[in-house]
């Protein structure tokens, strides 16, 4: 049974890019890098078949000019000759998704087409097209890893719980109810990260020659921010992993020394955290971390930003969205924009470069983007983003304004396209967005 796994390449779709001053270009997040931690986890669920992993993202960054997807998903199945095809989802790479199993069953109808990942549990019913087979939504490894086995032995899938299997009237739910599993915890598995040898070298950041990996702490977030699809994806729900697990991991990664933090949050449990800077420090681990940290979290325990950075703790992601209250409220973010300036002065004392993230929503007049743009001057960082408001499927935000979308084009849900009518003429806006980018502290691009 020979399984391939596959990363989608990267919706190319970037209006803010395009339409941005010249000066601004070179600022805008063109790519974001990183191995796809997801699939290295179903991986290694099913480590003991024959497996194969592409990174479609790493590959066009080693060949940027390199084939058309079908024609690259040809080459591959061609000498891998896979019975199995496994993709990972996010919005904004759908299509591409769904063009890698149609190449497939191109190739070879026989192939079965299995769907995972986030927007397999936000947006189900897009997934109701001839080129799926399965759709394993959640947190699933354990799930394709039944299904591989089923599928070796000729068997059907259906007393597989949690699946969803493709007839040409539905997407049809398998009947047994899905089996307890914790991805964090209990039912936690090592991703598989030698398989991407191949693409390693692409996985770098900010000049940096050394390649980052990811390993997450926690999954899903206790917050319920109306934009956010992490916590619709864990509804709802917040999973620690054990303190223990974690340093094992951290203690592999020898080809490793920088180490984001995939988590929606990384500090939920003060005590948690402290605890683990501790081991880390006991363990003499010695990497640089890039973390995702709320600002009213850092304003209320300055103390453990200071220890975290003394442990390695160099780049900071965090989400600003608006310096307005009343947005902030909108957003459900659960914070005031007060403490946004204390939090940047709590960062740079401990010098951490900080990403700080706005989201532009699509009302903004030029008094707003005026606002925004004095704002940011003067509360300067050394990464500045600003993205667009994007009402994601599956979130809140979603639902409150689905009437108003004016772009269902999913390739362009990945924060740098307006799918909402704007208040500003289209251009204008992006062009508005786009010049914010200029509004930092350093010349370094993230
Ligand atoms: C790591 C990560 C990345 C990595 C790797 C992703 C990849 N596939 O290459 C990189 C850096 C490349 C990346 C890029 C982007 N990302 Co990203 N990313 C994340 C992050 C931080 C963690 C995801 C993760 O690893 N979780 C842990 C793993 C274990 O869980 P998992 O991925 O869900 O996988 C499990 C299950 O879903 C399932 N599963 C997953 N795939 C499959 C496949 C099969 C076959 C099966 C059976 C099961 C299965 O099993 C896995 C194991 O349990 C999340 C935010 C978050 N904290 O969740 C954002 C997130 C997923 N990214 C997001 C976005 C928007 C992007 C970008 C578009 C951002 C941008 N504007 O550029 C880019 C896309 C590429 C680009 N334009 O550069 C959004 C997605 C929103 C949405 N609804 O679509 C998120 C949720 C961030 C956010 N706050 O909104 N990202």
């Amino acid at each position: 049974m020979k399984i391939l796994l596959v990363n989608p390449p990267r919706s190319p779709e970037n209006k803010i890019l395009e339409c941005a001053p010249a000066e601004a270009k070179h600022f805008i997040h063109k790519k974001l890098i990183g191995p796809p931690l997801g699939l290295l986890t179903v991986a290694a669920a099913v480590k003991d078949f024959d497996v194969e992993l592409i990174d479609l993202k790493g590959e066009y960054d080693l060949h940027p000019d390199g084939p058309a997807l079908a024609e690259i998903m040809k080459g591959y199945l061609e000498t891998i000759q896979p019975d199995i095809i496994g993709v990972t989802f996010i919005a904004s790479e759908f299509y591409a998704g769904i063009e890698i199993f149609r190449a497939a069953k191109a190739y070879n109808p026989n192939i079965l087409t299995v769907a995972g990942g986030l927007h397999t549990v936000l947006s189900l019913q897009d997934f109701h097209l001839p080129e799926v087979d399965v759709v394993c939504p959640g947190q699933s490894a354990d799930m394709f890893r039944e299904v591989v086995i089923a599928h070796a032995q000729q068997k059907s899938f259906d007393h597989i719980g949690g699946l969803y299997i493709n007839t040409s009237e539905a997407l049809s739910p398998t009947k047994p109810p899905r089996a307890p599993w914790n991805a964090a915890r209990e039912n936690f598995i090592m991703p598989q990260r030698d398989m991407l040898k191949r693409w390693i070298s692409t996985y770098v950041v900010g000049g940096r020659p050394e390649p980052v990996t990811y390993l997450f702490t926690s999954l899903g977030c206790p917050y319920e921010c109306s934009f956010c699809s992490i916590w619709p994806q864990f509804d709802k729900r917040f999973y620690q992993r054990r303190l223990e697990s974690i340093i094992e991991e951290l203690k592999q990664l020898d080809d490793y020394k920088i180490v984001r933090f995939a988590d929606a949050n990384t500090i939920v449990d003060v005590n948690f955290i402290s605890q683990l800077i501790d081991r880390i420090h006991e363990e003499g681990i010695q990497k640089e971390y890039v973390m995702d940290i709320r600002f009213d979290t850092t304003v209320k325990h300055p103390w453990l930003i200071e220890k975290m950075a003394k442990a390695g703790l160099k780049v900071v992601i965090c989400g600003f969205e608006s310096f307005r209250d009343e947005e902030l409220k909108k957003y459900n973010k659960d914070s005031s924009a007060g403490l946004i300036e204390e939090a940047i002065h709590i960062f740079h004392q401990n010098d951490i470069m900080l990403r700080g993230n706005y989201v532009i929503p699509n009302d903004y007049t030029l008094a707003d983007f005026e606002a925004m743009s004095d704002y940011a001057s003067a509360h300067r960082v050394v990464y500045a983003g600003y993205t667009i408001l994007t009402p994601m499927p599956g979130t809140i935000f979603y639902n409150e304004i689905k009437q108003d979308i004016i772009d269902h084009d999913l390739s362009k849900y990945n924060f740098f396209n307006s799918v909402l009518k704007t208040t500003l003429p289209l251009e204008q806006f992006y062009e508005s967005v786009g010049k914010l980018w200029l509004i930092k502290k350093g010349s370094d691009v993230i």
